[in-house]
């Protein structure tokens, strides 16, 4: 099947009780059982719940693995990844990611003695130059969050093999129409299914899908023991996005690149970071691990003033001024107070994060209105 058949038909099959096309709101906590353990496969809406299941399917279908896994959000599903390691066990990870994952990475997980490298990826050498015998897991954003950089999965994955280490990649950013990091050689596909797979900004959730069957039972087991499991009704909203996921990535990916070459020839901006421009650093990975280049785009202003930048994300009349992204209509952020607060100033300037850059998720709206709203804001 195809991907833009997988979308729509992907894992799914009508409802077996009256032959529903949509999968229905099973909202229910628990399932009548004919006698202890007789039941029909659900028992309780912590472990399974149909709805869930038809979502999880669906995921698994996208990103061509075998099993899918739903969260309550992105953090609880890459919360689930770091309980496969123990104390001692160590995680070399991106060095531009959600300020998120860098939170719950050095203000949670280091506490338990999981210890963190965060290190530029798009030298492999560098990942190496960080293994050691406990390492147990590389964490990889790509396109990362918020400066678009593009990291090889595929070199990654070789690394990861050798070394007999996980490999984990946030696909958010792409979504598994622009890239599929289970065919790369990746162990693990993570998302924060809040943005492009919901696709509407009416959800938080996350995501997680994977081939091996001894890696999944392993991930359902902590699915299903710490409980940070979506509920029915997001499950269908999730679903119902996912129906549209490969349109609206295409206009994503059309008004991605129109906004990114307006904002490139504009006298006001210094940088333009968008992955498809034949001079982004990672352009040659791009093109061949990715679809397109998505629709995030992430510039600056000459002169660097903070005050300006607030005042260009302010005067937004078509673009929301919010966190998160990958919904239907733009929206605009700041990363250094707003989305990337928790990295500390030094650690996100050393990566970009400065103080004047500014962050968009390019809505499918017209591509003509986004522009004359950059120009306003801007000028
Ligand atoms: O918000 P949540 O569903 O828990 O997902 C966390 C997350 C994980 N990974 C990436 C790449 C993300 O971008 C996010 C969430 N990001 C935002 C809210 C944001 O505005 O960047």
């Amino acid at each position: 099947m195809k991907f833009n058949t997988k979308t729509i038909h992907g894992g799914q099959k009508p409802d077996a009780a009256y032959g529903s096309v949509m999968p229905p709101i099973y909202q229910t906590s628990t399932y009548a059982q004919s006698t202890p353990g007789g039941h029909k496969g659900y028992e309780y809406s912590r472990t399974h719940n149909p709805t869930r299941t038809a979502l999880e399917n669906a995921f698994a279908s996208l990103e061509n693995g075998k099993y899918g896994l739903a969260f309550s959000s992105g953090l609880a599903a890459i919360d689930a990844i770091l309980k496969l390691l123990k104390p001692g066990d160590e995680v070399v990870s991106t060095n531009d990611l959600y300020g998120g994952t860098y939170r719950l990475f050095t203000k949670i997980y280091e506490d338990f003695g999981i210890k963190f490298h965060f290190t530029g990826m798009e030298n492999a050498k560098r990942i190496e130059d960080n293994i050691n015998e406990n390492t147990k897991l590389i964490w990889v954003e790509t396109p990362t969050n918020p400066m678009l950089n593009i990291i090889d999965i595929v070199s990654v994955a070789k690394i990861a093999k050798r070394y007999e280490v996980l490999l984990a990649v946030d696909n958010t950013f792409a979504t598994p129409y622009l890239q599929q990091p289970l065919e790369l050689g990746a162990d693990i596909v993570m998302h924060s299914a809040t943005k492009y797979l919901g696709g509407h900004s009416d959800l938080v959730m996350g995501a997680l899908i994977v081939k091996d069957k001894d890696l999944a039972a392993r991930l359902y087991f902590i699915q299903n023991a710490c409980g940070a499991v979506c509920g029915p009704q997001d499950a269908f909203l999730a679903l119902r996005g996912i129906k549209t996921l490969h349109i609206r990535m295409q206009r994503h990916c059309e008004n991605g690149h129109a906004v990114a070459e307006y904002l490139a020839q504009h006298p006001k901006i210094e940088n333009v970071y968008w992955p498809g421009f034949q001079n982004h650093p990672n352009h040659d990975i791009a093109k061949s691990q990715m679809k397109a280049y998505g629709g995030m785009v992430s510039f600056t202003t000459k002169g660097n003033n903070y005050e300006e930048a607030i005042k260009i994300v302010e005067n937004l009349k078509i673009f929301t001024l919010a966190e998160s992204l990958g919904g239907v209509e733009s929206l605009a952020g700041h990363p250094a107070s707003m989305t990337h607060a928790s990295i500390p100033k030094e650690e996100r300037e050393k990566i970009g994060v400065v103080d004047s850059l500014i962050r968009l998720s390019v809505g499918i709206e017209d591509e003509a209105d986004l522009i004359a709203d950059l120009k306003q804001a801007i000028d």
